[in-house]
């Protein structure tokens, strides 16, 4: 009788533990995922990059749900002195170059990635390096959704 009660208390054990682990796990995800009214901002990461450094970039995917064009209008965080709309273009000598840009539109019911050697948040006068693992905040302007503040991980490249 002892020895089933102890069974039983053991297999519980393990059922919390169990139970633990999805919550712990459904906790990350949701940190790293935002929702907004109609725009779901997914993965929000930053390069790491060596102290000292002045710029950086940041990455996201942005979802607009709603039946209207979605329009990101700025962005500006307490680590940089400005932040900047970038994409990159092929240049006259035919490399990469990235330029900035007045708006990135998220056309009704689409996604639109902002991701390395394409459209991304280009942070200027970094005041603060974030290390790796760590997040930064960052301030978003849009259109119809106004503003909305976001955390980005800096993440090493290499995963992306
Ligand atoms: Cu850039």
């Amino acid at each position: 009788m002892k020895t089933r009660y102890l069974k039983t208390k053991v297999i519980m054990g393990m059922k919390t533990t169990l139970a633990l682990m999805v919550l712990s796990f459904s906790a990350v995800s949701s940190a790293h995922d935002y929702t907004f009214g109609d725009l779901a901002i997914a993965h929000p990461w930053s390069k790491e990059i060596p102290p000292n450094t002045s710029v950086s970039a940041g990455f996201m995917a942005i979802t607009n749900k709603s039946a209207q064009n979605e329009v990101l209008l700025g962005a500006t965080s307490p680590v940089a002195a400005s932040v900047e709309l970038h994409t990159h273009l092929h240049g006259d000598d035919g490399m990469m170059q990235m330029r900035p840009v007045e708006e990135i539109v998220i056309p009704a019911g689409e996604t639109v990635e902002l991701r390395p050697h394409s459209l991304h948040l280009m942070l200027m006068g970094l005041n603060q390096v974030t290390p790796l693992g760590e997040t930064f905040p960052v301030t978003l302007t849009f259109q119809n959704a106004g503003e909305v503040t976001l955390d980005l991980k800096v993440e090493k490249a290499l995963h992306h």
